[in-house]
């Protein structure tokens, strides 16, 4: 379990402020930096749909970076447990990284579970609502266990995997999400494009931009 040893307040830290200006580096890559933010159970199809949405970007000379909540594990956040609090420290963690990567001027898209509302809201109120994009991918549970790509329902269901998301662990539905999919009623292709265009909708992308990716030798 992850404990919190120091604490941010009265710690003689000074905050710096950098010469360059995120509006400068954003303003360099010719794009609005935002946070794509996909939340939704396991196997509801957020990975896939995040990735076709940096696809597209990409193929329109956008610069992005995707984190997804299993190659995260791995790394920066492999000290942490599915308990609820080390799920609220995962998303806290995400929420910093991705406004860092905001900050440096590029499109974020984060794919993870973040079952708990209060989490994927402070995460909203650290870049503010212009630059947090909520996403649900709502896809029924029955659909997500049938697909079970990972045979992770199979185990928590045999009590192999405690506190799994939606079986013995909660997930807190959005309230007033900007986009709702439920990808068992359309394919990724599609879900990734309602995406797009609601970036364009919302002004976070140019309609007319058409610099296409260059091919990587
Ligand atoms: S979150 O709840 O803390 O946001 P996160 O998105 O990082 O979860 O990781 C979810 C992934 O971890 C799932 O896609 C699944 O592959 C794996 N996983 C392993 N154990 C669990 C569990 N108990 N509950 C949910 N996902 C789990």
């Amino acid at each position: 379990m992850y404990i919190n040893k120091v604490a941010t307040k009265d710690n003689n830290l000074t905050w710096h402020s950098c010469v360059i200006t995120k509006k400068e580096r954003a303003h360099m890559k010719k794009q609005n930096p935002c946070i794509i933010w996909l939340t939704g159970l396991s196997g509801s199809g957020k990975s896939a749909i995040a990735n076709e949405v940096e696809n597209l970007l990409s193929l329109k000379g956008y610069h992005t970076h995707l984190l997804d909540g299993d190659n995260i594990r791995h790394g920066l956040n492999n000290d942490l447990s599915f308990s609820d609090e080390d799920r609220s420290e995962n998303i806290r963690r995400i929420g910093e990284v991705s406004k860092l990567f905001v900050d440096a001027g590029l499109i974020v898209l984060a794919s993870f579970i973040s079952p708990f509302r209060k989490e994927r809201q402070a995460v909203r109120d650290l870049v503010g609502s212009k630059e947090f994009l909520e996403v649900h991918i709502n896809t029924p549970i029955c659909v997500c266990e049938q697909r079970d790509p990972k045979g992770l329902y199979k185990k928590a269901r045999k009590g192999e995997i405690k506190f799994f998301t939606g079986i013995d662990s909660p997930y807190e539905d959005p309230i007033n999400p900007e986009i709702t999919i439920d990808s068992s009623k359309c394919t990724i292709k599609q879900s990734a494009e309602i995406i797009f265009q609601h970036l364009i909708d919302n002004g976070t992308l140019k309609s007319h931009r058409s610099k296409e990716r260059e091919l990587l030798g």
